[in-house]
């Protein structure tokens, strides 16, 4: 059945006959149901051209969808055999879950819009039992350094749903562009939204294009990405990053930098790849605007998490303005540290006193991390292990290992080659929970997270083949009951599922890296990268 991922049970009755699905079939939908039977009806009616209406009260048959108590919002249990298929969950997401299960039972054809000519419907006999392992399982998209128009995020977020994701951490805004309509500051989306040019490749390649690049999403765009995840039980976390990664924010409002020691009306969005050393000033007017700019973002987006960022903040400005160090003295702190930190602190209450809570990545513990923050820990385990241990909950998410913008085999043909080499197997034998932890702190690691940084993906194209087939190898490292030790896994197993897997992302259209490398139009050579050689941990 090749089912990725992997369900924690499955029993499959020798000899029994298959449910057929077919023009007759319809969908029974129990109170509770109905959301998913919609959307399964949606599916499956464009994929196989059947109508699957509403079963009438009382026939037996079909597909069944129920919900029941007994099981966690997430587990669910699917059983089919020749009379129906039945799918009950905990609550509307497990079925989701159980959905997409089917669907994979269905065959590949299931994932296409329209009925091939002759398709056969079958369901084998089976009895699943299935639950996730971790609650956030999550892919960070970075659509600042290129923009993805809405339809390849709506498109993105049917992809997490297929391999039974829940968090899309939509990283909006940086230094080279912001993305999120905000009313009250228009020059968020008229200036920083674009930049005139664009690095192309690594710094070292001297290389740059002259096209300019932008784009954003309006409010409307965003409330339907986020209804459109939310149908699918995904939860959109919107990232807006301070007081770092801002060189797009100041070139639109300069009194944001440190005008004591940049010209910062000189500023444009950023045109180069790094870590701009434009930083957000510390002053009160500034904590202001970014709460104006972030009581528009809590309207749009109802997760309780909102990450602002927090990481790779050069301080030379602060160190250099006396503005930063009158700001410094006047709160009694100890040094630039403590000012960023004086500002995540900020932000973390007044998210907490809208029934909100801050989740930033772990340079936000350097200085004391903000009471009831959440960490992403991407300088490798360290700062997730630290954060949970203090009692913080992390999302575990390691340059070292699931940076899919890193390069995913060695050698020239990989399109322009960043980071370690992380395959496919290597990604299959990622743990998101180090074995320092001891059970207590363990709880703490509330899910494990992919980061898609898009320096080096110019569209949806490169974003699929840097993505797939990696994701899949990290839903189930998500999602299913896998060996802790990673030299336990059984990759062959894994490998073996994935020959039934390409199929299906043929079938929704996802160009994605071949087992072989890649395809001439899917190399980009000549395009210098930054390999760094040697196991990930390793320093560069
Ligand atoms: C580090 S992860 C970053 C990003 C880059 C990424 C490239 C993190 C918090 N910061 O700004 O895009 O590396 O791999």
């Amino acid at each position: 059945m090749d089912l990725i991922p992997a369900p924690l049970h499955v029993q499959t009755p020798d000899d029994a006959a298959p449910f057929v699905l077919d023009a007759g079939t319809r969908i029974a939908a129990a109170p509770g149901t109905e959301g998913v039977a919609r959307r399964l009806r949606a599916e499956l009616s464009a994929a196989t051209g059947f109508d699957l209406d509403p079963a009438p009260a009382g026939q037996a048959g079909g597909l069944l969808l129920a919900l029941d108590e007994t099981l966690a919002a997430e587990e669910y249990r699917l059983s089919a055999d020749a009379g129906e298929v039945r799918l009950t969950a905990g609550g509307p997401a497990g079925l989701s879950h159980a959905a997409q299960t089917l669907r994979q039972l269905l065959g590949p054809a299931a994932y296409r819009t329209a009925p091939l000519p002759g398709a056969s419907w079958t369901v084998p006999a089976v009895e699943i039992h299935d639950a996730p392992r971790f609650g956030w399982r999550g892919a960070l998209l970075d659509v600042s350094r290129h923009f993805m128009p809405k339809a390849g995020v709506l498109r993105f977020i049917d992809q997490l749903a297929a391999h039974k994701l829940n968090v899309l951490h939509f990283h909006l805004t940086d230094d080279q562009g912001w993305r999120i309509e905000i009313k009250r500051y228009p020059e968020l989306t008229g200036t920083a939204a674009w930049r005139e040019r664009s690095m192309v490749g690594y710094r070292a390649g001297g290389r740059r294009d002259d096209q300019p690049h932008g784009g954003y999403y309006t409010q409307d765009d965003l409330r339907e990405i986020v209804a459109y995840a939310a149908a699918r039980h995904i939860t959109v976390v919107p990232e807006v990053d301070l007081p770092g990664h801002n060189q797009a924010a100041v070139a639109a409002y300069p009194e944001l930098g440190n005008t004591d020691v940049v010209d910062t009306a000189a500023l444009g969005t950023w045109t180069d790849w790094g870590v701009s050393e434009n930083i957000l000033n510390p002053s009160e007017a500034t904590l202001r605007f970014y709460e104006h700019v972030l009581e528009e973002v809590l309207e749009i987006f109802p997760s309780t998490f909102v990450h602002l960022g927090g990481d790779e903040c050069p301080k030379d400005q602060w160190k250099a303005s006396p503005a930063a160090q009158a700001r410094i003295a006047e709160l009694g702190l100890k040094d630039e540290f403590e000012l960023q930190s004086h500002v995540i602190r900020h932000f973390d209450s007044w998210l907490a006193e809208r029934g909100r809570r801050l989740i930033g990545w772990d340079e936000i513990l350097e200085g004391g991390l903000a009471p009831g923050a959440a960490v992403s820990s991407w300088r490798g385990y360290e700062g997730g292990i630290a954060a949970a241990q203090a009692g913080h909950d992390v999302v575990m998410c390691p340059e070292q290992h699931v940076y899919l913008d890193h390069r995913q085999a060695p050698g020239d043909e990989e399109p322009i080659p960043v980071g370690w080499v992380r395959t496919l197997e290597d990604v299959y034998r990622f743990e998101p929970v180090p074995p320092q932890l001891d059970e207590a702190a363990a709880r703490h690691v509330i899910g494990t997270q992919a980061n898609i940084w898009t320096e080096f993906m110019f569209d949806g194209r490169d974003v699929d083949y840097k993505v797939f087939p990696r994701l899949a190898a990290f839903a189930e490292v998500a999602w299913s009951d896998l060996p802790r030790d990673p030299a336990a896994r059984d990759w062959a197993g894994f490998e073996a599922r994935m020959a039934g897997h390409y199929p299906r992302l043929d079938a929704l259209g996802i160009e994605y890296r071949r087992p072989d490398g890649p395809r001439p139009w899917q190399r980009k050579p000549g395009i210098v990268g930054r390999p760094i050689d040697g196991r990930p941990g390793e320093t560069c």
